[in-house]
């Protein structure tokens, strides 16, 4: 791994932390851009009432002097607002798990001696510390013109049917625009529906959120060994993500109910670049980026916490039970996008620094630009036969 980062904190305890390490010098990195991406993660609709009491901001504390990197380690923390109603409160036991949280078995596994120790660190508080780190991957990706777009593609039973991505601005205007993060506005309706109908019914929602990765150039990642997979990588990223249930590259769940002939990207030469007729298989081609949009689909399940109770063991009391509320959101997918958009980013980027190296901006551009296509006259066929011989044999 090139870079790497560890998060810390606690959600409702003073702030949340974070290192990342292995980043390149030279590279534009503002806490306003970081800010932005941290209030798209504060919609109010479907959140539960902590969103109206944090104001998240980044604090840059090493490694970005200036306002760029200086290819030191990156520390970063987030202030907990809520902490100022928690320092001094009497806090209430905490004995009965709901199901679905890391409570039960966190709370088992650690010997902790109130529920809510395990809560505050499994909280998906985290991911506020996580859109920070990705929000400066970010932006070192744009600054080599690659750009990730994240939309919410479903909520509950409400799908967005195809989306076409040939005028991109208008999507990212048409996300912003959308309270639950839908490029598509009927949907979007149709989504803010089922939400408040599932708050009215005393339930939680889960849903499904896209991301695009526009303008990765090809050949990173590797078929050689499978932890140096592109999509295994992003694949890890996304299910460490709390909520996260299911993945899938490109149109994966359909292709495999397809034929081959329908769903392999076919392969054309358009003036000596190779190109492809469609883009099923998400831009990744045996662990590697094909240099395609890369297209990837978180799926989360519906929040753990339900207003209406459900069967659970009171752990003090040793005995069959019911749940008891506590404040949690109702649907957290349309504020999930910038958490799937930077866990992406990370990634991406990680991959294309393994592939060109670098430890500048002005070693690393001129890289970047060489690999952006694949051409055909990059291709060195000897074509004609061979034996694969063996010394030891
Ligand atoms: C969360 C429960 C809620 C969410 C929280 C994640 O917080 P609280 O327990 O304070 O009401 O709002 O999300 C955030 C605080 C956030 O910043 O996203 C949980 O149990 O995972």
């Amino acid at each position: 791994m090139r870079i790497r980062y560890i998060t810390a904190g606690e959600s409702h305890g003073p702030e949340l932390t974070a290192i990342i390490e292995g980043l390149p010098s030279n590279f534009s990195v503002t806490k306003d851009f970081i800010d932005k991406v941290l209030s798209r993660r504060q919609k109010t609709l479907g959140s539960g009432g902590r969103m109206n009491i944090e104001k998240d901001q980044v604090y840059i504390t090493s490694g970005v002097v200036n306002n760029l990197t200086t290819g030191g380690p990156i520390s970063i923390k987030i202030k907990n607002l809520d902490w100022k109603n928690w320092k001094d409160r009497e806090i209430e036991p905490f004995v009965i798990p709901r199901p679905g949280h890391a409570d039960l078995v966190g709370t088992y596994k650690y010997s902790h001696k109130d529920i809510r120790i395990t809560l505050e660190r499994a909280s998906a508080r985290e991911t506020a510390i996580r859109c920070a780190v990705g929000a400066i991957a970010t932006q070192i990706l744009n600054q080599l013109d690659i750009n990730i777009i994240g939309y919410v593609s479903a909520i509950g039973n409400q799908e967005l049917q195809k989306l076409d991505i040939s005028n991109i601005s208008d999507i990212i205007n048409k996300i912003e625009d959308s309270e639950v993060s839908c490029p598509d506005e009927q949907t979007s309706e149709l989504m803010k529906k089922e939400i408040l109908s599932a708050r009215k019914n005393k339930d939680t929602l889960g849903g499904a959120i896209t991301c695009i990765a526009i303008n990765f150039p090809p050949a990173c990642g590797s078929f050689i060994q499978y932890d140096r997979k592109l999509d295994a990588q992003l694949a890890f990223s996304i299910m460490s993500v709390q909520s996260v249930k299911a993945v899938e590259i490109g149109n994966g769940v359909a292709a495999s109910k397809q034929r081959g002939t329908e769903v392999q990207d076919q392969i054309i030469l358009e003036n000596k670049q190779i190109g492809r007729l469609t883009n099923n298989l998400g831009g990744i081609e045996g662990g590697m980026s094909t240099g395609e949009p890369i297209v990837i689909t978180s799926y989360l399940k519906p929040i753990s916490t339900t207003l209406t109770p459900i069967k659970s063991v009171d752990l003090a009391n040793k005995v069959e039970t019911e749940t008891v509320y506590e404040r949690s959101d109702t649907c957290a997918v349309p504020r999930a996008v910038p958490i799937f958009e930077s866990v992406v980013a990370v990634d991406l980027l990680n991959a294309l620094l393994e592939k060109i190296g670098g430890d500048s901006k002005e070693e690393i551009e001129p890289r970047v630009v060489s690999l952006r296509k694949i051409n055909v006259d990059d291709f060195y066929m000897q074509n004609k036969k061979w034996k694969m011989l063996y010394e030891s044999e």
